[in-house]
């Protein structure tokens, strides 16, 4: 029997298990990536291991999340993270050189291979055929230094593309009209692998946002083949030595099949606070718009910013919108700035912002009250922007360009016969890599700089057999990791630092829950489906470690956040019976006797107030080891 695109790939890197849906399989990865506001925990997590220097194929340390310096915070963790790379053979992206994701695109990633990042969005290098997947800092630490990386073997969903892309509908709208069909929790447990005619007919930075999008589902992953486009997109970046075809066999076969027509598409928009809470623009057209801001990782290729400026040039934005603008790469922006779009969008209004996340993750640009704020992000959790009375809606850059000119939300089609929105691609990239610094040839001599924020992580202890705690707060659905640990451009600065963070957590949801957290000496929380939703960052397990919560009770868990829980020593409970959950209480008193032997066994009974109440726990066997031990770092050091 022939094998799709995913089995490929994970059966050439598989070093345990079998390829079967729902069990646990080990993989080998060839590349990893960190960004700053993750990796100061990765890399304090990897000096820990005592590696000398990675075994991975390549290694790749950017910096492009906390890029405002308000204070010594963020510049200090720069500098760690650029020694601590060039001692340990890892590259280091300097700041400004672009977000993570658009550049291991354009420079590092190679189709086939397997590449492990400390952020969500690392599905981006599934345009280019690659089986990126995010994951905590920890798990990233442990690949770097040669570790197998464990998940559970996903279904596969063959997305079948037909068709074409009209004018003015994009990859944003694709991937939105997926989340519309398959909610923010559809993807759990799936690769969404890409086939059909529709293939073809799209770029790479147009197969990159909707593999960077994929994530908004909770998917494992989302991949694209490696065609006759992937060539040509390398060939531009003068590596086409990287290519491989990578094609599904003709006979493959795919756990499921969704089918989706390009070319009956339209533009769509997410409105807040969920990238899955879908509309066609024509429907909610008419909106009033105070900011539009475009970038990110999901929208901030060449091609996306050259079609927002032919869309702003010779025309003026009004003056009650702010339109800000982030070019992905220092190549994007420096492409702009030679062929003169950039003076386009500057001419037409817009401010200019450096190459990194910025608004995306709410360092700066933060919206006025009660404003609506067009972006072409992939999440507009709300508060996310750093004003929690704002409504963000997520839109494609045609539909967030026309929208800041007319000042409100408006389908991009109306300037149909206005705009020429042919965009070639180039036929070299501008190449410079002056912003990337090669690993020290004599790493001895290179010290590691730890400025006074950065602090220890906190260690939890192995499992003992009687655990006790308060249901110390309840929260409902689809709970996202910037719910229960915000970051902005207040918090971001203090990513190395565990214990202050700890005093914000879940904070959006309940103001008093760090307070009442330690007056308890911790307890457990419980939520409802899809827990932990968004980001990789570990620090929403770590913080509630550093509140000495022993255990979330949820119906069901986001992917990574699972895996980050794990990796603490903070046991992931599921109700078998989800009314169970409308039965619980805050503050009710919960107690799990045996424990060790209940979560060996996979089902666990915990006394909840007065009634018992049957949990679940699915682990692997890898998973299980890590928890009794109390924690992937301690799992480590016993196995040494
Ligand atoms: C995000 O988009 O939420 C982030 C910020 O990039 C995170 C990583 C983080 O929290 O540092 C992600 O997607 O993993
Ligand atoms: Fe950065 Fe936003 Fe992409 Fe996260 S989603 S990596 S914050 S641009």
């Amino acid at each position: 029997m022939g094998m799709n695109i995913a089995q490929k790939i994970i059966w050439t890197h598989l070093v345990e298990g079998k390829m079967v849906p729902g069990t646990q399989i080990g993989l080998r990865i060839d590349q990893t990536l960190t960004q700053d506001s993750t990796g100061t925990m990765a890399y304090l997590q990897f000096e820990a291991m005592g590696v000398d220097q990675v075994k991975t194929k390549r290694s790749v340390a950017y910096i492009d999340h906390n890029m405002l310096q308000q204070g010594f915070e963020n510049a200090d963790d720069h500098k760690y993270i650029q020694t601590v790379a060039g001692k340990h053979g890892i590259y280091f992206s300097r700041p400004g050189n672009g977000i993570c994701h658009q550049v291991h695109l354009e420079r590092f990633g190679i189709p086939g291979q397997t590449l492990l990042g400390s952020d969500s969005h690392t599905p981006t290098g599934g345009g280019i055929g690659m089986l990126a997947i995010g994951a905590g800092g920890l798990d990233v630490a442990v690949a770097m230094g040669g570790g197998t990386y464990y998940i559970t073997m996903p279904k596969v969903l063959k997305v079948n593309l037909t068709g074409k892309l009209s004018p003015f509908v994009t990859a944003k709208d694709v991937i939105l009209e997926i989340l519309r069909r398959l909610s923010v929790k559809g993807g759990v447990g799936r690769i969404l692998e890409y086939a059909g005619e529709g293939v073809a007919t799209l770029s790479v930075p147009e197969r990159a946002t909707i593999t960077n999008m994929g994530t908004e589902l909770g998917c494992t992953t989302s991949v694209f083949p490696s065609d006759a486009t992937t060539r040509a997109f390398l060939a531009m970046q003068d590596r086409v030595s990287d290519y491989t075809e990578l094609l599904a066999d003709p006979d493959a076969e795919y756990d499921e099949e969704i089918t989706v027509d390009l070319s009956s598409l339209v533009p769509m928009v997410a409105l807040p606070h969920s990238p899955d809470n879908v509309r066609t623009v024509e429907e909610a057209a008419g909106i009033r718009v105070d900011q539009v801001a475009i970038g990110s990782c999901t929208n901030s290729s060449y091609l996306d910013m050259m079609r927002v400026a032919k869309i702003l040039k010779g025309r003026r934005i009004p003056e009650n919108v702010s339109l800000v603008i982030a070019p992905g790469s220092k190549q994007v922006l420096t492409m702009l700035a030679k062929n003169g779009a950039l003076a386009d969008m500057i001419d037409a209004g817009a401010r200019i912002l450096e190459s990194g996340c910025g608004p995306c993750i709410g360092m700066g640009q933060a919206p006025a009250t009660n404003a609506v704020s067009l972006r072409t992000i992939n999440r507009n959790f709300k508060g996310r922007c750093g004003t929690t009375s704002a409504g963000v809606y997520i839109v494609s850059p045609e539909t967030a360009a026309v929208s800041a000119l007319k000042g409100v939300l408006t389908d991009p089609r109306v300037m149909a016969d206005e705009a020429d929105m042919t965009v070639e691609m180039p036929e070299k990239f501008i190449i410079n890599d002056n912003m990337v610094a090669a690993p020290a040839k004599n790493p001895d001599e290179v010290e590691v700089v730890k400025g006074p924020n950065i602090k220890s992580f906190p260690l939890n202890t192995e499992l003992g057999d009687m655990v006790t705690g308060k249901a110390l707060i309840k929260v409902g659905d689809n709970i996202t990791t910037d719910h229960i640990m915000p970051s902005n451009a207040k918090l971001l600065p203090f990513r190395s630092n565990i214990p202050y963070l700890a005093d914000f957590c879940l904070t959006p949801c309940d103001p008093d829950f760090p307070a009442r957290a330690k007056e308890n000496g911790g307890g457990f929380i419980v939520g409802g489906e899809n827990y932990g939703q968004g980001s990789s960052r570990e620090h929403a397990a770590l913080a509630p470690l550093q509140l000495n919560i022993r255990g979330v009770i949820a119906k069901s868990f986001a992917r990574i956040h699972k895996a980050n829980l794990i990796n603490s020593g903070i046991l992931p409970l599921t109700f078998v019976n989800p009314a169970d959950f409308d039965a619980v209480s805050e503050m009710d008193e919960i107690v799990i006797e045996n424990a060790v032997d209940q979560v060996k066994s996979g089902k666990v009974t915990a006394l909840i107030g007065s009634r018992e109440v049957a949990l679940d726990i699915e682990l692997t066997e890898k998973e299980l080891g890590v928890l009794l031990a109390g924690g992937k770092i301690n799992f480590i050091k016993n196995a040494q």
